[in-house]
């Protein structure tokens, strides 16, 4: 196997494909790392988000591709966001011209250890809270990935343990992650705007396996299973036993670890059943990476969350307003309405951009709910033959200056879009941040 480092040897000219953060978290790797090696970005975008904090050496080429920068290449490194079946990058692939993501540069360059978790739903609180755990038994850890801080931007000699939300994309890109421990947390429709089926999006998650010493995968979830592995492989269920799972204990129900009670349910401050699959996926993690958590176990119970995961963002007159920007695919409004008590009407928006998703195996679960299906941005319109209640509108505040006069107590306000949000925003962060605005103004 070739010497980390030396992967570097060959490589004088590098392409990065894609600005955003990652682009420039691979910009400035590079030059710190790597300063005999000259870069150059393409961004396809105009005005791509990263142009004012690029160094004013660094040749760029915007709003296009520029064939003869990619062909002249050593190694392209591509942004997530771009995918590989792009002519452009398939024409450079032809030529035999390397191409790798960020995550791939980083496992050429870290020696210490690895989480790694992917998954449709809940990577980024698995990720949060194994930090947060592995904080709180002492270790100095670097928290990064998909979660929003690129991998390459942690890189530090004092950090003990990395631990690192993958993306399915991220994933397609990196061939060398060594891992102590992967987590597969479950499969469900998404991206399906970028996949041909849900089979090659399955196998790009898989690759998370690829090289690691032990992996965690989910007994009431066969697609997390991997096909071909022979390393240490543990489970989670809330159905079935299990490595990690829970038990009724004299009418309690308790966390359980490799047979041995951790901790009751209910003193967990997360919210919903999907949460308790989440918490028994950090502690087999932690367990594989031999981190202690028995004696911080205060720190599992006192976890919250993520902000924009169900988040209830005001309360007034009874009426609670609930931020689950985060819920970018079916799958995770489906979980956000599996964890809700009502007492009056829910008011749910939906919409934004649906990725190619089936939005059908929402309608049994809304037609059970006292509901106000409330439509908006791009794709809203897929969402009407949902319910009855159905009714479409521009965007969020339109939704909120409607609906707003006629809440009463009990009523619940949710944004759980279903659908990423980059139609009328930056991102799901600023989508829930202005929903959290207006609610103030609305309540
Ligand atoms: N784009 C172009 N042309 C380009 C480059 C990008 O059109 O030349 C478009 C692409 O359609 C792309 C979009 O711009 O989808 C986003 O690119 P970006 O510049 O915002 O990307 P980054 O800022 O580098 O963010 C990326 C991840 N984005 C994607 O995978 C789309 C972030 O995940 C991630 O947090 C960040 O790297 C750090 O690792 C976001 C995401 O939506 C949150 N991820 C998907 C998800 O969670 O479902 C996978
Ligand atoms: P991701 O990083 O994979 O998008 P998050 O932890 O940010 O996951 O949660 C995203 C959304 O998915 C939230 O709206 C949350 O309610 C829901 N969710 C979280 N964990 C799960 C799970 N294990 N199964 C299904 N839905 C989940």
């Amino acid at each position: 196997m070739v010497h980390k480092m030396n992967r570097w040897q060959e490589i004088r000219q590098v392409v990065v494909v894609g600005l955003g953060i990652t682009g420039l978290s691979v910009v400035k790797y590079i030059q710190k790392y790597h300063q005999d090696v000259s870069v150059q970005v393409i961004d396809t975008r105009q005005n791509p988000p990263g142009v004012d904090q690029l160094p004013g050496h660094v040749e760029i080429h915007l709003g296009g591709w520029r064939a003869e920068w990619l062909s002249q290449a050593d190694l392209i490194v591509v942004n997530p966001g771009i995918s590989l079946a792009t002519p452009e990058l398939q024409e450079a692939r032809n030529h035999h011209i390397a191409i790798v993501g960020d995550i791939e540069l980083f496992a050429w360059h870290v020696h210490q250890p690895v989480i790694a978790i992917t998954g449709s739903n809940g990577k980024s609180t698995v990720t949060d809270l194994t930090g947060k755990m592995a904080e709180a038994a002492g270790l100095n850890v670097g928290v990064g990935g998909n979660i929003g801080v690129p991998a390459l931007d942690l890189i530090d000699e004092s950090i003990d343990l990395y631990v690192l939300e993958l993306s399915s994309f991220q994933l397609e890109t990196t061939d060398h992650l060594q891992v102590k421990a992967a987590a597969f947390l479950n499969l469900s429709e998404d991206h399906m705007d970028r996949y041909d089926s849900m089979a090659a999006y399955r196998e790009a998650k898989l690759r998370i396996f690829n090289h690691a010493e032990s992996i965690v995968v989910n007994c009431d979830d066969p697609a997390t299973y991997p096909d071909l592995y022979s390393g240490n492989q543990v489970s989670f269920s809330l159905k079935q036993s299990a490595d990690f799972s829970v038990r009724q204990i004299e009418g309690t129900e308790y966390l359980v670890a490799k047979g041995l009670p951790v901790a009751e349910t209910a003193s967990l401050h997360l919210v919903g059943r999907h949460n308790v699959a989440n918490v028994l996926t950090v502690l087999a993690l932690l367990d594989l990476a031999d981190i202690d958590y028995s004696s911080h176990l205060d720190a599992l119970k006192s976890y919250t969350g993520l902000t924009h995961r169900c988040q209830l963002v005001e309360m007034r007159r009874d009426i609670k307003w609930v931020n689950d920007s985060k819920a970018t695919n079916v799958a995770s409004t489906l979980a956000a309405l599996s964890g809700l008590t009502l007492d009056g009407k829910l008011y749910l928006l939906v919409g934004g951009v649906g990725k190619g998703a089936d939005f059908s195996p929402l309608k049994p679960v809304l037609s059970s709910l006292n509901l106000k299906l409330c439509c908006f941005g791009r794709d809203g319109e897929q969402f009407m033959p949902l319910h009855d209640s159905a009714q479409l509108y521009e965007g969020i505040e339109d939704v909120l200056e409607d609906i707003a006069p006629g809440l009463k107590s009990g009523d619940i306000v949710m944004l759980s879009p279903a659908c990423a949000s980059f139609d009328q925003y930056k991102n799901f962060m600023a989508r829930g941040d202005a929903f959290a605005r207006l609610a103030k103004r609305f309540a």
